[in-house]
């Protein structure tokens, strides 16, 4: 197949699953369009069956606001028809799922079909889709999708209990490429970060409030008190600041090692005992996959789609959003008790299996090949 991919290219879940998908498509003999405004950063390698699309905004002085919808949507038409895409798959509903339809309408003005498919990650519905002001645009794109997917079951019931909506929405979950996993012999030491007898808790994400990056630091806090640990904060964001400021109120940054973006944190995870994710809402939680298929167990909230893929009592641990002192409590449970930890580890890798890009892959195609075949109206 011919498949066109929009999706945001920055840090984020859905640009990372997006791009992973786009790579896996692409070994398996797919040809694979990147069509978005920025080279998407884990998209730093050569395939034969790779292509990257740039959308350029030009500046006018008119213009307050760019008009990139415009220019994306000119973008998907002239790949469609140039390329010859048999399908396009956008991911994170805000604005992509709309572009795609008037991509769609533009095309079929010119007999030319581009069905779309469009993926919703989490905060296109819980948070962004939650403002009324985007509502009439959003409803109207789903259900104008010729196949919507969602990343979690509990993605799913929000987005029908959001959006009052005729189409289907399938669950087709976040996935890791277990096999990269496996055989991940980084160059990240743990001398560089920690003493032989301290334990490592890590957190990834983009700092945003509703990751509640200050809960970690709360927990960290609790568990530094009992036994010696480092943090290792991987990503950055808004919430930064505060987060410089509160380790200094706690007086805990000289054991807190902020790492900023890295594009692959595989390495730095290879070197962690415990994930932490306490969000106050997340529609899956890529980065815990991550860390699952690294061995590291999750001490994690229990909100959204997170009970879909940290066990509690298995793999991790989950608490009530906010709950500190509980998720302190797990997190030392586990470290304090070296048989526990080892079959939580082994856990996180065997749970972390079942979300394999082999099992996903053949999801996302069946989507395409159904919606290809049944064309669009
Ligand atoms: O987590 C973020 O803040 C980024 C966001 C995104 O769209 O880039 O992530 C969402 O999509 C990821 C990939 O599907 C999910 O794993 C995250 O759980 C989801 N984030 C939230 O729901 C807050």
């Amino acid at each position: 197949m011919n498949i066109g991919i929009v999706c945001y290219p920055t840090f984020g879940g859905s640009g990372v699953v997006a791009t992973e998908l786009g790579i896996a498509l692409a070994d398996k003999g797919h040809k694979v369009h990147f069509i978005t405004y920025s080279q998407p950063f884990r998209l730093n390698q050569f395939n034969e069956n790779l292509f990257y699309h740039e959308v350029n905004v030009n500046d006018y002085p008119l213009f307050d606001y760019q008009p990139y919808e415009s220019v994306l949507a000119s973008k998907i038409v002239d790949v469609a028809i140039y390329e010859r895409l048999d399908i396009l798959h956008v991911h994170y509903a805000i604005p992509h799922a709309s572009v795609a339809y008037l991509a769609q309408q533009i095309l079929k003005s010119r007999k030319i079909s581009l069905p779309y498919v469009t993926t919703l990650h989490g905060t296109d519905i819980t948070l962004v889709g939650q403002d009324p002001s985007f509502e009439p645009v959003i409803f109207f794109s789903l259900n104008n999708s010729n196949a919507i997917t969602s990343v979690s079951e509990s993605l799913r019931k929000d987005t029908l209990k959001t959006f009052k909506i005729a189409n289907d929405v399938r669950v087709i979950p976040n996935f890791i490429k277990v096999s990269d996993y496996e055989n991940n012999h980084g160059s990240c030491h743990r001398k560089n970060f920690a003493q032989p007898h301290e334990k490592i808790l890590i957190h990834i994400s983009n700092f945003r409030k509703v990751k509640r990056v200050e809960d970690v630091l709360r927990v960290f806090d609790i568990v530094r008190n009992r036994l010696p640990c480092k943090l290792i904060l991987v990503g950055d964001g808004p919430e930064r600041p505060a987060i410089d400021k509160l380790c200094r109120e706690l007086n805990t940054c000289s054991d807190i090692i902020s790492v900023g973006k890295i594009a692959n944190p595989k390495e730095v995870l290879a070197i962690a005992d415990l994930f932490i994710l306490p969000s106050e809402t997340e529609s899956f939680g890529l980065s815990a996959l991550e860390a699952m298929a690294m061995k590291v167990p999750v001490i994690s909230s229990n909100t959204g789609g997170i009970p879909e893929l940290n066990i509690h009592g298995k793999t991790g641990y989950m608490s009530n959003v906010g709950d500190v002192e509980d998720m302190a409590k797990n997190a030392l449970a586990l470290l304090d008790d070296e048989a526990k930890f080892r079959e939580f580890k082994t856990n996180a890798f065997e749970q972390a299996k079942r979300f394999d890009i082999e099992t996903i892959l053949p999801m996302y195609e069946q989507v395409y090949h159904e919606v290809i075949a049944k064309g669009i109206q």
